[in-house]
């Protein structure tokens, strides 16, 4: 398959910061590696849009804000199912910032999400109460984007969500898998492709975008 961006196709690029980087507080293996790539794929692009993990101290996502818990258990919330997280990306500290190694100046908006105090977002579009917009979706529209092609950590979190949300919203979807790296806890990459084929995502490779 190969595809030539255009005006009506955007680059998203989930959460290319410190604390998933490796040293950072929730680090994904191999996440530096895809910068290089993500840079390269920026240039195909006129248009970029990039999210920013971005939570307050005590955030209802981190193992630390729940007594007796521990990183990775899985605690029923309000919400739903919530994997708690070591603390991570907590505004205005140096784990939340992008990567100086990013190098897309054309970037256009910056989505930030998880700043409220009892909810996560994994999604850039709606946050995990599944009601809560981001304003994404009416941006991307009012842009007149029509293709979706997403890259960044981590595949089984940010990006999955983000791209069934994506698929939701209407948006032709494609992952590129080999610009994502995964955490993999309890099962959830594979749980990850499934809802993304499910929801019809499309999985390519950055070498099928010319
Ligand atoms: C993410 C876990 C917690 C991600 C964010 O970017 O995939 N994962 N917060
Ligand atoms: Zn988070």
């Amino acid at each position: 398959m190969a595809f030539t961006p255009r005006s009506e196709d955007l680059l998203l690029v989930v959460d290319l910061q410190h604390d998933f980087l490796p040293g950072g507080q929730l680090a994904v293996a191999g996440g530096d590696e895809i910068i290089i790539p993500i840079n390269r794929l920026g240039r195909r692009f006129e248009n970029v849009v990039m999210t920013q993990d971005w939570h307050p101290p005590g955030h209802i996502s981190f193992a630390s804000s729940h007594a007796g818990a521990k990183p990775f258990d899985i605690m029923g919330l309000p919400y739903g199912p919530q994997v708690l997280w070591p603390d991570h990306c907590v505004w205005e500290t140096h784990g939340a910032q992008f990567s100086p190694d990013i190098e897309l100046p054309h970037n256009q908006l910056v989505i930030r999400k998880g700043h409220h105090d009892v909810v996560d977002s994994y999604s850039g579009f709606r946050e995990a109460d599944r009601k809560t917009r981001t304003g994404l979706e009416g941006y991307l529209k009012e842009r007149g984007i029509k293709r979706l092609f997403i890259a960044g950590l981590a595949t089984d979190f940010c990006v999955n969500w983000t791209a069934v949300d994506a698929r939701a919203a209407g948006f032709e979807t494609y992952v590129i898998e080999d610009a994502c790296r995964a955490i993999d806890t309890s099962g959830s990459l594979a749980q990850a492709w499934a809802d993304m084929n499910a929801a019809g995502v499309k999985r390519i490779v950055a070498g099928d975008i010319a």
